[in-house]
């Protein structure tokens, strides 16, 4: 890239970002229309074109700069398309760095969020970014959400929002519940020292998992979605196919206040066919009879609660299998039910509570994890699969896990089948005899969104305290909608104690019963932010609403999303939570679509010196300063030129000094020739240098277009604009002797102005101004490539070595002498015949002929 930056140094001066960009500014903020989409009888294509919402920390950082410089050029290129565009923004305004700093500064979140929202607002607006701010969503605000509330209560009507007790992460130090992304390495996000601890407590759960099934399977059809953010939700999602099977307790168990039936262990296998080399059975440390026999043996009680303090410790290592495995012999025994045989019971730490049933049959054999168990334990292991019934299976390296081509051995009257059969017919044996059933599991958890938080989105729920009919006392009453908003009162202490902050305040905890109007406390815990960013594009189709959460006439013209833009990094969570909540709005009447987004984009890191941007590594670059230094437009179109936008980019200050020397030579050339869009057009025939110049200029347009299209290879695009300004800086001889038409010359300038428009919207818009351009550049309709023009026309040229005809090249017509030469030295059949020798001399006659003199 250097090389078409550098030696302009001199040409400085001229062009001046920090007049220009201001004064375009201030227009395009006065113009509140000027961004707005238009109606759905525009009679135009829609296009929504959406970028993730910035929490509002109160400065922007280059990862914004780069995703909204990416949305910015496509919405603008669509408009120039002849789109309908809503291109809207807004603030993700809830959670816990508002009550940091309130904490910090005395500062009320509201105060401080809404401070930090103007400031980011007027950023971006420095920018030039084409938001509509008329549709701006901020979702700290009860306008918005209330419609949070609205949509919990229908939930909760619906059987979608339910309170449970559940373990969740505790800060004991925050004195308040963690969102699972809240901690990093089994420590606080705010405390990296303080360990989180699991606590039972009753939360306000959405039942997620209701579409467990329909958000795997409906991955499959979003081609518009990167593959690698698939394969996240689908790990995410995590379905296993597998057999429940019951094994019976050998002896007595007391119930001890637990319930269900403890008769019975049930076992989640994926892996049936291997259930006659089964050696042990293993449950969780929480599981219900493992605490039935704890109850009843004080030294098993203690060994369990000690495995328990352990694996709290080894908790957030992720992945299980990475934790040293400790199991505890419990002393008893269970009957596999497909041979009858016993087998001891063990409570093992590598045993996951929450997921499958909590138990498993061990089968060391076979399996890697209960094989390394089997080792620390001395427990059998017994081989019941081998790639073909005849192998000497004693032989076997092991754990042998093969599925796809083993048979089962020394397995009754299953033995010689083949073990995917196997599994299909046990399970149905199972079933049968009523010890069993194929089922379907998934690793999806419903999503817990109680907060022990003030800056967040009240939950329209109270607790009657005396009870009425139908309801006992303390139970739970959902507000009726004309309730709506329940409104965060503005005077809240934030301190360290435990506990909500709400809690402490009487005036809001105290209400009445909507049913009997007895005395009722409010629910004071808030929502997860994360349900906030759930459903916002939604509201920007209709903003102003203040009767329902937006029209469903209008949901259903703008979506799915066209285009949605952001980090990798929320593929999981918000872009979970968001398709969630589509469909539960779908199934409640409100939307038509299935999916929010139609096609999703997740661009690269913005680094530096190699890592990524943060204040603790000290090497953040702020975009304030690159603007002041340089203008936005060079800042936005370096942050689109230097990186490929789904990779990480190197922020590299000289890399942006070079754009803006870039931006100043067009600018000088536009000026310099800007009387041609005036000048009479006098039909002056076109000349060689014209036609090499609109060739050029036709095919950067076909170039751009295509690179535009669904690929966004920016860089290259920009690329394109460089590599035509240099054709036009090497034309300008002929541009100024008149031997390049004057209509050519306005074309040429006209053209590469509107190509700068997405990307350099300030310069686009003034140059477009001095040369006489009407309207607005980026509503001006986008170039179109003449393929004839852009055609090169070829000429073939006979290849001679020593006099002797030898080949034909083809090459661009009036090519160069050195073109045509090494065109000529690179033919195949050239190159056979003078392998060997050297070329002594070569004789050209220009656009006839070549002849190679070889020795
Ligand atoms: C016996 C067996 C034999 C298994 C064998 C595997 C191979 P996925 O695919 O992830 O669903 N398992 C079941 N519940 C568990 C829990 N709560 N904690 C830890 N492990 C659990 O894995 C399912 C397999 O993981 C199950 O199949 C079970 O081990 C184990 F040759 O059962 B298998
Ligand atoms: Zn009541």
């Amino acid at each position: 890239m250097s090389e078409i930056l550098i030696n302009e140094s001199e040409r400085q001066g001229r062009y001046t970002p920090a007049e220009i960009e201001p004064k375009w500014q201030a227009r395009w903020d006065a113009d509140g229309a000027l961004y707005a989409a238009e109606g759905h009888d525009s009679g135009k294509p829609k296009f929504y074109c959406l970028e993730m919402l910035p929490y509002p920390s109160g400065q922007l950082h280059m990862g914004h700069v780069r995703n909204y410089a990416i949305g910015d050029a496509l919405a603008r290129f669509m408009w120039m398309r002849g789109y309908n565009v809503l291109h809207p923004m807004g603030w993700d305004a809830f959670g816990l760095p508002a009550e940091n700093a309130a904490l910090k500064n005395n500062t009320p979140p509201r105060e401080w969020t809404l401070t930090n929202i103007a400031a980011m607002r007027k950023q971006m607006q420095r920018m030039g970014l084409s938001y509509d701010w008329s549709t701006e969503v901020t979702t700290c605000l009860p306008d918005y959400y209330r419609w949070n509330q609205w949509i919990f209560l229908k939930m909760f009507e619906a059987g979608l929002a339910y309170r449970k007790k559940s373990k969740v992460n505790w800060c004991p130090e925050c004195q308040t519940v963690l969102a699972n992304e809240q901690v990093i390495d089994g420590c606080c996000w705010r405390h990296e020292d303080t360990i989180v601890e699991l606590r039972d407590l009753t939360q306000w759960f959405l039942r997620i998992t209701k579409y467990s099934d329909e958000l795997l399977t409906g991955l499959d059809k979003m081609d518009g979605w990167p593959e690698k953010v698939r394969t996240m939700q689908r790990n995410w999602i995590g379905r296993s196919e597998g057999t429940l099977v019951d094994f019976a307790v050998d002896g007595e168990v007391k119930a001890e206040g637990s319930t269900g039936d403890l008769a019975k262990i049930t076992v989640f296998t994926t892996r049936v066919d291997t259930i006659f080399g089964a050696t042990s059975v293993q449950l969780a440390p929480e599981h219900a009879v493992a605490k039935a026999f704890a109850a009843a043996d004080a030294s098993l009680a203690a060994q369990i609660e000690e495995l328990l303090e352990q694996q709290k410790r080894a908790r957030e290592a992720g992945d299980v299998g990475a934790i040293e495995k400790h199991g505890i012999p419990t002393g008893r025994f269970a009957v596999n039910p497909f041979n009858g045989e016993r087998v001891p019971i063990w409570v093992a730490n590598y045993i996951l509570a929450d997921y499958g049933t909590g138990a498993i049959m061990s089968v060391p054999a076979h399996d890697e994890r209960d094989f390394e168990f089997a080792q620390k334990y001395s427990l059998p292991v017994r081989r019941v699969i081998a790639p073909n019934v005849d192998t000497d299976a004693a032989g076997l390296e092991l754990p042998y896990t093969g599925e796809a081509e083993a048979v089962l051995i020394d397995s009754g009257q299953w033995t010689g089948e083949a073990c995917l059969e196997a599994q299909q017919k046990m399970a149905a044996f199972a079933a049968e005899k009523g010890f069993g059933t194929a089922t379907v599991t998934y690793r999806l958890k419903d999503w817990g969104v109680s907060r022990q938080r003030y800056w967040g989105t009240p939950i329209p729920m109270v607790y009657c305290q005396q009870g009425h009919e139908g309801l006992e006392p303390g139970g739970v009453v959902p507000l009726p909608e004309s309730a709506l908003p329940v409104e965060l009162p503005p005077q809240v202490e934030i301190t360290q104690q435990g506990g909500s902050p709400l809690g402490r305040v009487p005036e809001f905890v105290n209400t009445v019963c909507p049913v009997c109007g007895g005395p009722a406390r409010r629910e004071t815990d808030t929502m997860d932010t994360f349900v906030d960013s759930s459903w916002y594009f939604y509201r920007y189709t209709d903003a102003k609403n203040s009767t329902a959460p937006f029209s469903s006439e209008k949901a259903k013209y703008w979506f799915p999303i066209d285009q949605y833009i952001g980090g990798v990094e929320h593929a999981i969570l918000h872009l979970i939570y968001s398709r969630f909540w589509t469909k539960v709005m779908r199934d409640l009447g409100l939307i038509q679509n299935d999916e929010p987004a139609a096609r999703l984009f997740t661009q690269g890191m913005v680094v530096k010196d190699g890592a990524k941007m943060s204040k603790s590594r000290g090497n953040v670059v702020s975009p304030d300063l690159m603007i002041e230094r340089y203008g936005a437009d060079a800042t936005r179109m370096y942050a689109l030129f230097a990186a490929p936008p789904d990779r990480d980019l190197e922020w590299q200050e000289e890399g942006v000094a070079g754009i803006s020397r870039f931006l100043s030579r067009v600018y000088r050339l536009t000026i310099k020739y800007k009387d041609a869009h005036t000048a009479a057009n006098t039909l002056a025939s076109q000349s060689v240098a014209g036609e090499k110049l609109l060739r050029k200029l036709h095919q950067t347009i076909a170039k751009i277009t295509q690179d535009f299209s669904g690929r966004w290879h920016f860089n290259t695009c920009i690329a394109a604009i460089m590599e035509l300004v240099n054709e036009v800086q090497s034309a300008e001889a002929a541009m100024d002797s008149g031997e390049v038409p004057t209509a050519t010359v306005a074309e040429v300038f006209r053209t590469l102005v509107l190509l700068l428009a997405p990307f350099a919207p300030f310069v686009s818009a003034e140059l477009w101004a001095e040369i006489g351009g009407q309207g607005q550049v980026f509503r001006t309709p986008w170039p179109v490539a003449d393929e004839a023009i852009a055609r090169e026309s070829e000429a073939e040229i006979p290849v001679q070595v020593n006099g002797k005809l030898v080949s034909v090249v083809k090459v661009p017509a009036g090519s160069e002498d050195a073109v045509v030469k090494a065109a000529a030295l690179a033919d195949a059949k050239v190159i056979a015949r003078i392998e060997g020798k050297t070329v002594a001399k070569t004789i050209l006659v220009p656009g006839k002929l070549v002849n190679l003199v070889v020795k």
